[in-house]
């Protein structure tokens, strides 16, 4: 017997359709500018946030009654089970998954390390059946005590040998399930109190670490992308990979710009106060634009409350930024959201997934009908437009404080300001949503 019992495959049936278990806007087989809605999206359902999440909060302990709950490999596969259940259901193309979300720990390394072995292999036999990928492996480095001092970053050797040891099975597990991904998030990486803290050193750590993690992609072979997660605080109070340009930074101070790509999250972007298309827009500036973790953030919280994205005007600014630069090559749009505490049923969850491919969808669709009538990139070229011609680009190629001031005396130069028509733009894009 499913966990999911009675409930069918979703199907497309248009936006007019009053049935809950129905897609609206998500039809996998549409086609936007060339490609397939679900090519585009390369939706993923998160199996922390979907299987492993009890419900508990800050006063109070679990809700979800699943019947995989347990730590023994019987529960782990029970858990699998109800997994390709739900994936079949939704007939999203990838999931992605913490070595912690799948296997038991272990009284050892090396019976985590076993049961994470197993494991893989039961997942990779349920693969050979189902249409579902992985997008992408990472490795839980902060929910186990032995991590509350930060993993890479850790003032103990061990505890970063530890750490990369972990790692290292999790790039095996990935490679092994032909992953497209390996993300690293620094859940602790970061500090508590400086009054403790030698930033100087556990950045140079950290920069290690991650070059470590370069260096063996390469030697196994994985084909995928490094993805770096920034995140500016929670669980720590500040975390060393802020955000995108903070990334960034680090990135070219160890070399590892040409190799690591970022994958950007709705509410990690909120809580370094910006929004999400910015950490987007700048990520494909810096050409590190690699895939997304879809959610949303409660906009008064202050933490991460990963909900399921529920507006389209916000997803579709996203999307915009994405189909700009070409849209997806390895990455793809992790649901890295958990239903509420209140919502118990299996019905909940196979709900809060259409909804979330829903909006995700129509957010799609509306960026790129902006994106192919053209208006907005017109305009936003016209305000450049100065810096086409031959002088111009010389003047930034070349030109000295001297070049300009003698330059702005001899035409002379009296700079007449345009309007930057933000209200136009804004009414422009509405007219898409
Ligand atoms: C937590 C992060 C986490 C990463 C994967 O805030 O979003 O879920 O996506 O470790
Ligand atoms: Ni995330
Ligand atoms: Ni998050």
């Amino acid at each position: 017997m499913s966990y999911f019992d009675g409930i069918a495959p979703i199907a497309y049936e248009g936006p007019e359709t009053a049935n809950e278990r129905a897609f609206r806007h998500y039809d996998p087989d549409e086609m936007v500018m060339g490609k397939r809605l679900e090519d585009h999206l390369r939706f993923a359902v998160a199996w922390w946030h979907s299987f492993a999440w009890p419900g508990g909060d800050p006063f109070g302990g679990p809700t979800f009654e699943r019947p995989w709950f347990g730590d023994t490999m019987d529960h782990a596969r029970a858990k699998a089970d109800a997994a390709f259940d739900l994936f079949a259901i939704l007939g999203q193309p990838f999931f992605c998954f913490h070595d912690a979300d799948i296997r038991p720990e272990g009284a050892s390394f090396a019976e985590s390390t076993r049961n994470l072995e197993e494991i893989v292999d039961y997942i990779g036999v349920k693969m050979e059946s189902a249409k579902t990928k992985l997008l992408w492996g990472t490795a839980n480095l902060f929910t186990h005590r032995r991590f509350m001092a930060g993993a890479a970053t850790n003032p103990d050797p061990d505890v970063f040998a530890y750490s990369a040891a972990t790692v290292k099975t999790c790039m095996d597990a990935t490679l092994k399930l032909g992953g497209a991904n390996y993300v690293l998030w620094g859940g602790r990486e970061g500090y508590e109190t400086l009054l403790n803290t030698d930033l100087g050193r556990e950045r140079q750590q950290a920069g290690r670490f991650l070059q470590m993690v370069v260096e063996y992609k390469h030697k196994i072979g994985f084909q995928g992308t490094i993805l770096v997660e920034p995140k500016p605080q929670e669980p720590s109070k500040h975390q060393y990979d802020y955000d995108v340009a903070t990334v960034y930074g680090f990135l070219k101070e160890f070399g590892l710009e040409g190799e690591v790509k970022m994958n950007v999250e709705q509410g990690h972007a909120i809580l370094a106060g910006h929004s999400f298309e910015h950490e987007l827009s700048l990520a494909a500036a810096l050409g590190i634009l690699g895939s997304i973790d879809m959610n949303r953030n409660d906009y008064q919280s202050g933490w991460d409350t990963d909900q399921f994205p529920n507006s389209v005007p916000e997803v579709a600014l996203a999307y915009y930024e994405i189909l700009k630069m070409g849209g997806f090559t390895t990455g793809g749009t992790n649901f890295d959201a958990k239903l509420r505490r209140q919502s118990l049923d299996p019905e909940d969850l196979v709900a809060a997934h259409v909804g979330g491919m829903d909006v995700c969808a129509a957010g799609l669709k509306a960026a790129a009908a902006m994106l192919e009538d053209g208006t907005l990139e017109a305009l936003r070229e016209a305000r450049y437009a100065g810096w086409d011609s031959e002088d111009a680009r010389a003047l930034l190629k070349n030109a000295t404080l001297q070049d300009c001031y003698d330059c702005v005396i001899e035409r002379p130069i009296n700079p007449e300001p345009r309007s930057g028509r933000q209200e136009r733009l804004e009414y422009l894009v509405n007219r898409f949503i």
